[in-house]
């Protein structure tokens, strides 16, 4: 089956509106309107921001605040950090008194609090990155940390090393192997590194069922954490829950872990993310701190609003399908893009104000493309001298017709053979192949014509492989093709002059009808118009003499052709040729083979039955041999007055007048010549049927 182009396009174009809806509806979620701003801040070893709008934080890499006070660690660019700091250190060491034979008074760390609500909104996605940390640090430098898997707290190097002195709650999103985590939507403690001391999946205790209830990090929903370090018990705890759901009693996690040792005196705590291939935002909506003390609450309803709250809303199968579909989708419309850019290349036509009078006659590239299978090889019929011609089947009416491809560009003669083209498609005649319309593009003319099953006449007569054609099939194939040249001549409402008589434009229907095909295409390439043509065009063989000072084709010319031809298909035999294949005379000395002047000379020693052709085993009437050879040398008269008519050539073929007698004595003045004066554009292209003439400058001139 064959994909229409339209369809497909029709097709993007409404995948296209799918993607721009969704696009839209998801847009004006993102519009939800934003509380004012509060101040917030802190001073000494304590702080509290409810939106983040005005906060004395130190911000890097790709953190922000935005304008409705949320902050923003991490956006969806790819590979970043982010980080937020409280700008000044505070003192996490107090002395204490440590029972030791020296009595040094020694130094621990304090018991701190604090709390944080965030959210991680993954861009349609279903996996996030990377995660989000907590974090305590000797140093806000952290240009050395990575991003992706580091959460932009460490580095390859430093990862593990106990010099760090960072100590870090980890909100992670993805399983590394290689830090050991428990699956990609972890909490854990880390100490100088990412391989967590203790970790749990992301969830709470729930009070009142008293059941654990999983959360999925990257949901895009806001979620609270509490982190409670007790210094006298160097106990962590690590509480996790959704908004709306007050501190759990009981925390996530509860970890026996001596911060002394970690965390410097003074040191700095902050907010840190990092994105590794996925895009993935990373908000913080409400962060407050307190040493020796329990974090200040957060005031949920003075919080920035999510900007994703739709997201949590969205079917699975879009968060599985847009993904997926969005890279296809661009693919899609390039592809699109690109096909009716190439379509409209492809099947670029000329069409031109003069036109429009022939617009019935007038066919559409992509038609004439579709019909012949994009010109394939296999649907060639032949190539003659002006083009190549190629069976096809029209789509819509399923006509078979064949194409025929001219290469031209003078803008003039096209229209003058236009005009012709579309007055010849009126004319209807048994004998006449019916040229059904045209197309045109730049440099080429496209003519579509019934499809003749039966090919030309000069393949039933030359080539060997066809059987022979009978004397019966002969005579009726002259008759037709005498009575269609006598239609065009005379009984039509003009006189079109066929120009290009010859056995290969003679083509032979299913019922074995001669068909003339082709009139009217030599004059596309006549030079100039009217008498002043300076160059006449058509076939060796088939030219009239007179052709080389008169240069104007004439009912005459036609019928000088039409007597080669009686004669080509009464002999077998081309009209000239190199010695003639088999032929017994060569009748001029350059070694030329003419036809015309070979049965004259059977015609003087009376032998003229023998010129018959010989695969017709002598299986024909002697009389109807000699009337086809005398009305041949008749029609191929130098003299265009002496030619009959074709009115009086189907009178005599029809045997309603007698043939008068030959009144010359030969045809060998005839010669074919170099022309010295500008008769060397008369060119014979490079038909099938014409093998024995190399070169465009010869041409037979007229003797008597
Ligand atoms: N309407 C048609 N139906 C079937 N076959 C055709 C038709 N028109 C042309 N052909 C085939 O295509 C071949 C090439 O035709 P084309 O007219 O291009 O060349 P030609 O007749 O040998 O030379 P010329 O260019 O002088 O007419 C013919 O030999 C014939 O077999
Ligand atoms: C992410 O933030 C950086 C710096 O703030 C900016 O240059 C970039 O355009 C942002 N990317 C997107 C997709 O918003
Ligand atoms: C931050 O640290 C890096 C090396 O880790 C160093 O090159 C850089 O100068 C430091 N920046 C500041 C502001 O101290
Ligand atoms: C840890 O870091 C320090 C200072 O950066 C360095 O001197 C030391 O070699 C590191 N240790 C290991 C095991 O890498
Ligand atoms: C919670 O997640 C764990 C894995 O992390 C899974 O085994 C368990 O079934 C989940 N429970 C619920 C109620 O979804
Ligand atoms: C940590 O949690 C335990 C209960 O699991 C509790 O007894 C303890 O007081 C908590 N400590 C802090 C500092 O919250
Ligand atoms: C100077 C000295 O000896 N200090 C020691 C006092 O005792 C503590 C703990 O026992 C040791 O760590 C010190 O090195
Ligand atoms: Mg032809």
């Amino acid at each position: 089956m064959q994909l229409k182009p339209d369809s497909i396009v029709s097709f993007l174009v409404f995948l296209l509106l799918v993607h721009v809806l969704l696009g839209l509806s998801h847009a004006a979620a993102a519009e939800a309107p934003a509380p004012e701003p509060e101040p917030a801040g802190g001073d000494g070893d304590r702080f509290r921001y409810e939106g983040f709008a005005g906060a004395r934080l130190d911000l890097d890499g790709m953190a922000v605040v935005e304008a409705d006070g949320k902050l923003m660690l991490t956006n969806v660019t790819s590979q970043m950090k982010g980080h937020a700091f409280h700008p000044a250190p505070l003192r996490f060491h107090a002395p204490v008194t440590v029972a030791s034979p020296n009595g040094t008074v020694a130094t621990a760390a304090r018991s701190f609090s604090t709390t944080f609500v965030f959210a991680i909104a993954a861009e349609y996605v279903t996996v996030s990155g990377n995660g989000l940390a907590f974090f305590v640090t000797p140093s806000k430098n952290m240009s050395a940390a990575s991003p992706s898997q580091f959460l932009g707290l460490f580095n390859i190097e430093n990862n593990g090393n106990a010099s760090n002195r960072v100590f870090a709650v980890e909100l992670d999103t993805i399983l590394n192997p290689e830090f050991r985590d428990i699956n990609s939507n972890h909490i854990g403690v880390d100490v100088n590194g990412l391989v967590s001391v203790a970790a749990q999946p992301a969830g709470y205790y729930d009070e009142g069922t008293d059941t654990f209830k999983n959360l999925t990090l990257f949901s895009g929903a806001a979620m609270q954490v509490w982190v409670d370090y007790d210094g006298r018990a160097a106990l962590l705890n690590v509480t996790l829950a959704p908004v709306e759901v007050p501190k759990p009693r009981k925390p996530l996690l509860s970890v026996a872990v001596d911060l002394s040792p970690v965390v410097t005196d003074a040191a700095y705590v902050g907010l840190s993310s990092s994105t590794g291939p996925f895009h993935t935002r990373h908000y913080v909506l409400g962060w407050s701190f307190a040493l020796g003390g329990s974090a200040p609450p957060l005031d949920y309803a003075k919080l920035p609003k999510l900007p994703l709250t739709s997201t949590k809303r969205r079917s699975k199968v879009l968060d599985v399908l847009v993904p997926v579909a969005t890279p296809l989708l661009a693919l899609a419309v390039v592809a699109g893009v690109s096909l009716l850019v190439w379509r409209r290349l492809r099947f670029a036509e000329l069409r031109e104000d003069w036109e429009v009078e022939f617009g019935p006659h007038r066919f559409t590239y992509k038609d004439l493309f579709q019909a012949t299978g994009g010109f394939d090889g296999k649907r060639l019929l032949g190539v003659g001298g002006f083009g190549r011609v190629y069976r096809g089947v029209l789509p819509v009416s399923k006509t078979e017709v064949a194409v025929k491809i001219v290469s031209h560009d003078a803008k003039q003669r096209m229209k003058q053979f236009v005009a012709e083209v579309a007055s010849i498609g009126r004319l209807r005649h048994r004998n006449v192949v019916p040229l059904l319309g045209y197309c045109r593009r730049k440099g080429e003319l496209l003519l579509v014509y019934d499809y003749m099953p039966n090919g030309s006449l000069d393949r039933w007569l030359f080539d060997q492989t066809a059987p022979p054609l009978s004397w019966a099939q002969r005579l009726r194939a002259i008759r037709g093709v005498a009575s269609g040249l006598l239609y065009l001549h005379e009984d039509w409402e003009q006189v079109v002059v066929h120009r290009d008589v010859k056995a290969s434009n003679v083509l032979l229907d299913g019922e074995m009808n001669a068909r003339l095909g082709d009139f009217g295409l030599a004059r596309l390439y006549d030079r100039g118009a009217g008498p002043q043509t300076t160059c006449v065009v058509g076939t060796m063989g088939y030219l009239a003499p007179e052709l080389a000072h008169t240069r104007r084709v004439t009912p005459a010319t036609d019928v000088f052709a039409f007597g080669s031809f009686v004669l080509e298909v009464a002999c077998g035999r081309r009209p000239i040729g190199h010695g003639g294949a088999g032929a017994s005379v060569d009748n001029d000395n350059d070694g030329h083979f003419v036809l015309a002047d070979w049965v004259l000379e059977r015609w003087h020693t009376g032998d003229i039955s023998g010129a018959a052709d010989s695969r017709l085993c002598g299986d024909y009437d002697p009389k109807e041999v000699v009337l086809l050879l005398k009305l041949g040398l008749l029609c191929s008269h130098p003299a265009p007055g002496a030619r009959p008519s074709m009115r009086q050539v189907v009178q005599f073929l029809d045997g309603d007048a007698t043939l008068p007698e030959p009144t010359y004595k030969s045809f060998t003045t005839l010669a074919i010549m170099q022309s010295a004066d500008g008769f060397s554009c008369a060119m014979s292209f490079p038909s099938s049927t014409v093998t024995s003439v190399e070169g465009a400058c010869s041409v037979l001139s007229g003797g008597g």
